[in-house]
């Protein structure tokens, strides 16, 4: 059906500050998320449904058509390239942002270092970027373990209070970008549907917008 819609949204934190923007385009969950273990959720609009799923999986579901819109946060945006996505609205929430951070007293040494990070293509741009050989070690969390037990000599990792890095005695370093979450849109989806898409870009940009002045 080319006028049904599918909503791709990250589970975790990103997924309480999205659901009321979406509501402002007159999309609302009808059941209760946290009590189901479903995957797939029809809305108060008959013609749209919602997936919940990991934040890194919402670039590949939108990519290949799995999904016609999604919210993501910059950062995974960044890390999987945005092949095949439009990325038309800054959604200004889940704000945060993407640093290098090492342990505190310890500079980096001077020459290659040893970086431990789950954004490894992102990381491998960067540091080629700013002529710093790096070798970049993949961690799927926790990075801020990895110079404590000298598995590297950097991180890059989201920083937003900057307790956790504190906590963990490294010291932020870098920034590397400014982060909040993305609406995105596959292609294809966005020429073919753009009657169904369109409206739902514009509420939710107002919504957006009431947000910030408020
Ligand atoms: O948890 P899971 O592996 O399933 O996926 P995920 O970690 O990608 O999901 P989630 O929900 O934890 O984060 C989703 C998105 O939220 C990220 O991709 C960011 O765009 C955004 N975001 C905003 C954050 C934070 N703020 C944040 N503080 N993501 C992670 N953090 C973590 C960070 O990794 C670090 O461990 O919080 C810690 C730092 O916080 P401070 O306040 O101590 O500095
Ligand atoms: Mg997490």
């Amino acid at each position: 059906m080319t006028d049904s819609i599918t909503i791709a949204l990250s589970k975790g934190r990103i997924l309480d500050e999205t659901l009321p923007l979406l509501a402002e385009a007159g999309i609302e969950l009808v059941d209760d998320i946290k009590k189901s273990r479903k995957l797939v959720f029809p809305t108060t609009d008959p013609s749209v449904r919602v997936l919940i799923i990991r934040a890194t999986d919402v670039p590949t579901y939108v990519q290949y058509g799995g999904a016609d819109l999604g919210v993501t946060g910059k950062d995974v945006l960044m890390e999987h390239g945005g092949d095949g996505l439009y990325e038309p609205l800054d959604l200004n929430i889940s704000r945060c942002r993407l640093m290098t951070a090492g342990p505190k007293d310890k500079p980096a040494p001077a020459g290659r270092i040893r970086v431990a990070t789950k954004f490894v293509n992102l990381a491998r741009r960067y540091y080629s970027a700013q002529g710093r050989q790096a070798d970049i070690i993949k961690l799927y969390g926790a990075m801020e373990l990895a110079p404590i037990l000298n598995l590297a000599d950097e991180i890059v990792d989201i920083v937003d209070t900057g307790n956790t890095l504190k906590a963990n005695g490294l010291e932020a370093r870098d920034l590397i970008e400014h982060i909040s979450s993305r609406l995105v849109v596959n292609r294809a989806s966005m020429k073919m549907k753009h009657e169904r898409i369109n409206p739902i870009i514009e509420k939710m940009s107002v919504a957006v917008e009431k947000r910030r002045e408020s």
